[in-house]
């Protein structure tokens, strides 16, 4: 497909010091430097034929892709457990100024109960029938996302010696939560911290959902078995199985929304579960929306290096060697067609690889148009502050660093508006 400029990577190697850091290639910033890449063709099957119609794309491409990305990439994860039952926690009819109910529920995943979740639901006051809503992982604990004294404090499952041992303050996270803009828009919430589904250190996979799924014998996973953001994903579709049984919940208008590596999980969850109406992500980068083959700031190498927990085992062969990786990000994005989805970027995130964000919608867009809608309509990047939301691929780039913002979020709500609001 598209080839872009050539150019030999260096090889970064520090005197013996990091060995593993010896076949990693030295970290670019430089478009004129972005190798030569020939990205892996969405609409033709690994038996050659070619995809013309979207049956065809739905009943042999698309799984095709997906065991690709399950066994290569983020691991294949358990599916919905035999035990998986919830009880409601908590209900508040009347919070964050009576426009919102809360509701905190406790999402079980085995009928012994050693092991759950919980999440914080909230849905406006002010509706006539079921709502939509975002659905969401959270980084430092339900009551970090907003200002509301009463939410349970989710217990701290942060890395030894890292982040606060009692955990984050009240609200610590508001600033990337504008929960009350969405119920004035008419959408409800629901998020879970992400240390509740496993916590994002790697521990050998002994302290999360992992081990619950153990056969016998079996002391972590195989080599194309899920990983941590895997797990995360899974985690999103458990939380979707409560939200199916929520009386105040449209299931079919659930938009599943994740920044940065949480936005990477968003992504495989929407790719993995299609009961997903809706995908953001909002800078997920490199093992995101990111294409891999650009190699361009945070790469395979790099990111199973600092990370070695967040992928399956099977994904380290693709370090340095990612012309060998069958799929590459624009095929996610794709197999959540012909269901919108939102990539964003910012401008000063280069790490998230702003272009390679960019083009994995372009590249996805060819699928959409199988199933005749418009994807990312432009093939060159907008300008700064200029959403692209005429299709059914959203984009921007917003002005400043990495974090999801008022900003971003108002560009989300007006997504969905066009998508989800009936
Ligand atoms: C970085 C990582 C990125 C991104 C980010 C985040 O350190 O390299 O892939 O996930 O963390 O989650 O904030």
């Amino acid at each position: 497909m598209s080839v872009v400029k050539r150019y030999a990577l260096p090889v970064f190697c520090c005197l013996g010091l990091f060995c593993a850091r010896a076949q990693e290639p030295a970290m670019n910033y430089d478009e004129s430097l972005v190798p030569d890449y020939v990205l892996p063709d969405p609409l033709t099957c690994s038996d050659g034929t070619k995809v013309t119609d979207a049956a065809t794309w739905t009943s042999k491409r698309r799984p095709e892709l997906l065991a690709l990305f399950e066994t290569q990439v983020y691991g294949k994860a358990p599916g919905r457990p035999e035990g998986l039952h919830f009880k409601v926690l908590g209900e508040d009819r009347y919070t964050l100024g009576n426009m919102a109910t809360r509701r905190e529920i406790a999402v079980y995943f085995t009928d012994d109960e050693t092991h759950f979740m919980t999440i914080l639901l909230y849905i406006p006051n002010k509706r006539t029938d079921v709502v939509p809503i975002f659905l969401g992982l959270n980084f430092k604990g339900n009551h970090t996302i907003c200002d509301d004294p009463l939410v349970t404090p989710s217990i701290p499952r942060t890395a030894p010696g890292k982040g606060p041992s009692d955990g984050f303050p009240r609200a610590a996270a508001a600033s990337r939560w504008p929960v009350e803009m969405l119920i004035a828009n008419g959408y409800g919430l629901a998020t879970v911290y992400r240390g509740d589904i496993d916590p994002d250190y790697d521990d050998g996979f002994q302290n999360g959902v992992h081990p619950l799924f153990y056969r016998d014998g079996q002391t972590r996973p195989e080599p194309d078995e899920w990983g941590t953001i895997a797990a995360w994903a899974w985690g999103l579709s458990r939380a979707m199985d409560y939200l199916e049984t929520d009386e105040d919940v449209d299931c079919e208008r659930v938009a599943v929304i994740g920044h940065s590596r949480l936005g990477k999980a968003a992504l495989w969850a929407g790719a993995s579960d299609p009961r997903f109406a809706m995908v953001v992500s909002n800078e997920s980068g490199c093992g995101g929306a990111a294409l891999a083959r650009r190699r361009y700031a945070e790469t395979v190498a790099r990111i199973n290096r600092l990370f070695p927990h967040w992928f399956c085992e099977n994904y380290k062969q693709y370090a340095g060697n990612e012309d060998a990786l069958p799929v590459d990000q624009h095929e996610l994005v794709a197999l959540i067609a012909p269901r919108p989805v939102y990539i964003a970027s910012a401008a000063e995130d280069k790490w998230s690889d702003i272009r390679g964000e960019f083009l994995a919608g372009v590249h996805a867009t060819p699928v959409y148009e199988l199933f005749g809608l418009e994807g990312l309509p432009d093939t060159e990047l907008p300008e700064n502050d200029a959403p692209e939301q005429s299709g059914y691929i959203g984009y921007h780039v917003r002005s400043g660093g990495h974090d999801i913002t008022p900003y971003d979020w108002r560009q989300f709500v007006k997504f969905a508006d066009k998508h989800l609001k009936r």
